[in-house]
């Protein structure tokens, strides 16, 4: 299996539809925590934590990434971030939790639909890889 760098670099930033839309659609499983009209949290596929979960817009509006971000997403931005906050008393993350935004080959994204990154569970160490 490849490893989280090796599918980012593979990845080609891309507005087309990626994984995520299946999910979404519930076109193939994924183990969901959360759901709203507009914003779905559902476990990583790949845990780099305890609690590794992912929190992204059910329409995507463009936003392939982070970078791709204009004023008029600012409501489903904040939406997203109070989400992940949700999410995170859910699921019992009182010592604390990080949230990350990987955009981009040098960010190490590899799926080109805006998500946040919630980790949890164990000690996080600073700088990041
Ligand atoms: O993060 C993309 C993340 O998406 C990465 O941590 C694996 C995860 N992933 C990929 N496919 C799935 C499915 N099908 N279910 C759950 N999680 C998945 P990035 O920041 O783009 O590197």
């Amino acid at each position: 299996m490849a490893s989280e760098k090796e599918s980012a670099l593979a990845a080609v930033p891309s507005d087309s539809p990626t994984i995520f839309d299946k999910i979404i659609n519930k076109e193939i499983p994924a183990n969901i925590v959360y759901e709203d009209d507009k914003v779905l949290a559902f476990r990583d596929i790949n845990p780099q934590a305890p609690t590794h979960i992912l929190i992204i817009p059910k329409v995507k509006d463009g936003l392939s990434g982070i970078s791709k971000a204009e004023e008029k997403h600012c409501e489903i931005l904040g939406r997203l971030l109070y989400t992940a906050k949700l999410v995170a008393k859910q699921l019992g993350l009182e010592e604390g939790f990080r949230l990350v935004i990987n955009d981009g080959p040098s960010g190490c994204q590899s799926v080109y639909h805006l998500h946040i990154h919630l980790l949890g569970g164990r000690q996080m160490n600073w700088p990041p890889g």
